[in-house]
């Protein structure tokens, strides 16, 4: 973000069909991959705000294909909730396009930026202090699923490839552990023998009978979803930059790995972290409540699975970014990779004894 200077902003902001003046700006620094920045404009004597956000392109390689994904996502969303008497404002994202209607505006420096309409009155959370949200954030996700089940699948790209594929994944990890580029191969090596030693879940689901491409979101942690601040209700599915062709084990997985913990992603403090099968069974619950009928037997039989294996595999993902000397996760203290490692760690331990 510190290369973000105001210039730049306003370069990007004065790209979009925003309505009114520019009276506000600040940063939102919660997610780990994007820079965003919301602006509050005023149009007749109205407030409104927008979320401008820079792509990271280092990750997000294909801003084109993923805004299309995007945009065709959202639009198939906004007719279903409208045709349910629902608010197609509220209850999907709303891609602004630029001023020469383009889905996002790619800058002199190189920087892609795309904007969304700010959904006010919403709050979301990092940790599901009240079970209930976690439930609620499972309807979410299984109507994400359900509300997309004859989307074409196959129309949609594959903007990271192989973003789930746990085999590679490994791979990757084991090129991290042998470069050992920033010497800390030493700190970590009970850690490196624990995912080492269950190299069998990059083979759980490569048998793909009656596993079918779904569209699938990839990144469905509880702080994903926003909701009403006033019914408390799941409103909107976010960040749907990973939304591509996938399985929706991986989509109940990552769900589960975030939100069936007793703490947060990063708790330094391992005697905190332990998964919660309650929560587990909460979630699982909302999910087919919103979405069984789309699912076949095998998805629903091997969903705890799919929670191991994201939790495997996020363990993989984390582990190699500390090697690599954090260079794909934002950090903001040095161990902190580490210490999201450990609490993926502990949690999968915890999943093989009870589910
Ligand atoms: C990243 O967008 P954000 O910060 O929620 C990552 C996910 C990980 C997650 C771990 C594109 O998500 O895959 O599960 O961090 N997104 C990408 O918190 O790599
Ligand atoms: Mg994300």
């Amino acid at each position: 973000m510190e290369d973000i200077t105001k210039e730049l902003l306003y370069t990007a902001a004065s790209a979009f069909s925003f309505d009114g003046q520019c009276i506000g700006l600040s940063q939102n620094t919660e997610g780990h991959i994007n820079d965003t920045t919301i602006l509050t404009y005023c149009d007749q004597e109205q407030e409104k705000r927008y979320v401008l956000q820079r792509i990271n392109t280092g990750i997000l390689y294909n801003p084109e294909e993923l805004m299309d994904n995007i945009v065709r996502v959202t639009a198939f969303l906004k007719e279903k909730i409208a045709a349910s008497g629902g608010d197609p404002q509220r209850e999907t994202l709303t891609v602004i396009p630029t001023k020469d209607g383009k889905n996002c505006f790619a800058d002199e420096q190189g920087n892609y930026w795309r904007a969304y309409n700010y959904i006010e009155n919403t709050i979301c959370y990092d940790k599901p202090d009240k079970p209930v949200y976690f439930y609620r954030s499972a309807l979410a996700f299984g109507r994400f699923q359900n509300l997309l089940a004859d989307f074409p699948v196959e129309t949609l790209h594959e903007t990271i490839i192989g973003f789930h594929d746990t085999g590679k994944r490994f791979v990757q990890f084991q090129q991290a552990v042998s470069d050992d580029l920033a010497g800390r191969k030493h700190l970590v090596e009970q850690e490196i023998e624990f995912l080492l030693k269950r190299e069998a879940y990059t083979k759980s689901f490569d048998d793909r009978t009656d596993l079918p491409a779904r569209v699938t979101h990839n990144d469905t942690k509880l702080s994903n979803v926003l909701f009403d601040r006033e019914s408390g209700d799941a409103l909107c599915v976010i960040d749907l930059d990973t939304v591509m062709p996938g399985l929706s084990l991986h989509d109940f997985g990552d769900a589960i790995r975030f939100g069936a913990c007793s703490a947060a992603e990063d708790e330094p403090d391992l005697k905190k972290v332990s998964f919660d099968k309650k929560m587990y069974d909460l979630y699982r619950q909302g999910y087919l409540e919103a979405c069984q009928e789309q699912l076949t037997k095998r998805e629903i039989e091997l969903l705890p699975m799919g929670a191991k294996v994201i939790t495997y595999e996020q363990a993989l993902r984390f582990l190699a970014d500390y090697l690599n000397g954090d260079i794909y996760y934002r950090t903001q203290r040095p161990e902190q990779n580490l210490d999201r490692t450990r609490t993926q760690l502990k949690l999968l331990a915890d999943m093989e004894r009870m589910i």
